[in-house]
């Protein structure tokens, strides 16, 4: 029996323990290799899924193919009553989903609760939405012509989710895309492979009750060549992918060269520019959940501290300070501040940065350290750390997945700030402290932040759904979730709708016969 109830919580999601045999969760076609789900809270077998074979994934594109032609003309607002079942299930499992993400991903149980909350967020979002797929009306330059647009669903949608978020992200996708009309095919990173399938088996109860085809949600398991049927596949409309800037570059190149579009939500090089009028206690919360939350492993976690040089040592002193009082072990208890990285591959990127700031010419202010030991067993733990560095260096100009925080100084105005926060390729999330009007408004500015957030008093990581997410620059340009991201799941058609018996043409063009 694993302590903390996650016996108890896979139960729940309908996984099937070691000695059980595998979980496809229901709706899935696959009968290929096995994925052994590892913890990297323990270093324990969880479960196994089977992987999704060519012609596995042909019966799952078939299932949908033939979903989509039912679900397209249920209208709207039943489709958005679909969406509510799922989130009234969500909550129902809430404790047991937040207890898997925690312990396939090793995010803190907190956090792994606020990852299903935002699915349930997005959820009640979808709902209203489902009323409100509004296009607009225009006037015609005809006579006695009406002219308006409106949205039709789009089809099947492709998704490719990351470690990080296993599960909300997938959510923020289908929640918007369901009561578009369309239907899903998921693959879900293959390091967290069990979040997919309880996912899977939660909606697809929500299906069942229903009498709806399992077909509006499939899920496919596999490494990236399972992503790539789905890239490949004219079928496929849309591909939204988080992941990479290395993967989404591959996929954005597949899709686009059958001019299928894509919703790519890519890396972050997030910043905190903290100004001389910062309130320096909301800083260092902000710059240590940022650094730390999801031990480092969020596209938006804070990777680079900008402070100005009159308060330089001061803000450099509480962050450095702030990170002894960091409790790392098991992310199930409480107690703890940061858990485990994903998988040794990714100890050994964080091994690599370090090294490699220091070759650079960089200074470790808190040192970073393999954990080993009694409740380190996994050998995924590490200390989180903190370098002066500058942002020319090839290592801060790159996004490391860990916990390792770059620090950099300014001096003079806050342009200067600016133009370093803004000097990497990721453009995804930036903040600022500051309690001065100018300084935040400048930040807000054209000629401000170029990331897709902007965040004023608050860290670079945690935005709401109700916000479009998501970013500029090698981020890759998508926007996920809240505002109107809606739309790349539609197809957008304009009509023209002729009430006279005469026929006169646009532009004013004489044509008689
Ligand atoms: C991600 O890391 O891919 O803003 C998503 C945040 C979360 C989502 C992060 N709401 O940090």
């Amino acid at each position: 029996m694993k302590a903390f109830g996650i016996d108890e919580a896979l139960k729940t999601l309908g996984i099937l323990s070691v000695n059980e045999g595998t979980s496809t969760g229901i709706n899935n076609f696959s009968s290929g290799d096995v994925i052994d789900s590892f913890s990297p809270v323990d270093g324990k077998l969880i479960a196994s899924v089977k992987t999704t074979t060519e012609s596995d994934y042909q019966k799952v594109m078939e299932s949908a193919t033939k979903a989509f032609k039912s679900w397209r003309v249920m209208p709207a607002p039943q489709r958005g009553e679909i969406v509510r079942q799922f989130g009234e299930k969500l909550r129902a499992k809430k404790e047991a989903l937040g207890k898997l993400v925690s312990y396939e991903m090793g995010k803190s149980y907190q956090e792994g609760l606020g990852e299903v909350q935002e699915m349930i967020d997005i959820c009640d979002f979808a709902v209203g939405l489902s009323r409100q797929l509004h296009g607009l009306t225009m006037h015609s330059e005809r006579p006695g012509h009406r002219m308006y647009e409106q949205y039709h669903p789009l089809g099947i949608v492709g998704i490719i989710s990351a470690f990080n978020f296993p599960v909300a992200v997938w959510s923020w996708n289908t929640a918007l895309a369901w009561v578009c009309g369309d239907v899903c095919v998921w693959k879900p990173s293959e390091k967290t492979p069990l979040c997919g399938v309880a996912c899977q088996n939660i909606i697809a109860e929500v299906l069942k009750e229903n009498d709806l085809p399992e077909g509006i949600s499939c899920l496919i398991n596999g490494d990236y060549k399972v992503g790539e049927f789905m890239s490949k596949d004219s079928r496929i409309p849309l591909v939204s992918a988080t992941g990479s800037t290395r993967m989404g570059k591959i996929v954005a190149k597949e899709v686009a060269g059958r001019l299928g579009k894509t919703l790519l939500e890519l890396g972050g090089n997030n910043a905190i520019i903290v100004t001389p009028d910062a309130d320096i206690k909301m800083t260092v919360i902000g710059a240590v959940f940022g650094a730390v939350g999801t031990a480092g492993q969020r596209c938006t976690s804070t990777r680079r501290l900008i402070i100005h040089d009159s308060i330089y040592d001061k803000v450099k002193q509480a962050v450095v300070d702030a990170y002894k009082q960091l409790r790392i072990g098991n992310p199930l208890d409480e107690n703890n501040h940061v858990g485990p990285l994903i998988d040794k591959d990714a100890v050994a990127m964080y091994q690599g940065a370090l090294k490699k700031v220091v070759a650079e010419g960089g200074t470790v202010l808190v040192e970073g350290e393999v954990l080993s030991g009694e409740g380190y067993e996994s050998g995924c733990y590490v200390k989180p750390a903190i370098a002066e560095a500058s942002n020319d260096f090839e290592i801060v100009q790159h996004e490391t997945f860990a916990p390792i925080l770059y620090v950099l100084k300014y001096s003079g105005d806050v342009e200067n700030a600016i133009a370093l926060q803004n000097g990497v390729a990721q453009g995804l999330s930036s903040a600022i402290m500051t309690n001065n009007l100018r300084e935040a408004e400048r930040f807000l500015s054209h000629a401000g932040s170029d990331c897709g957030i902007a965040n004023v008093n608050i860290g670079t990581s945690g935005a709401e759904i109700g916000g479009a997410f998501g970013g500029e620059k090698e981020t890759g340009g998508g926007r996920e979730s809240g505002s109107d991201a809606w739309k790349v799941y539609m197809r957008r058609q304009t009509n023209t709708i002729n009430y006279t018996t005469e026929l006169p043409l646009a532009q004013g063009i004489k044509f008689d016969l």
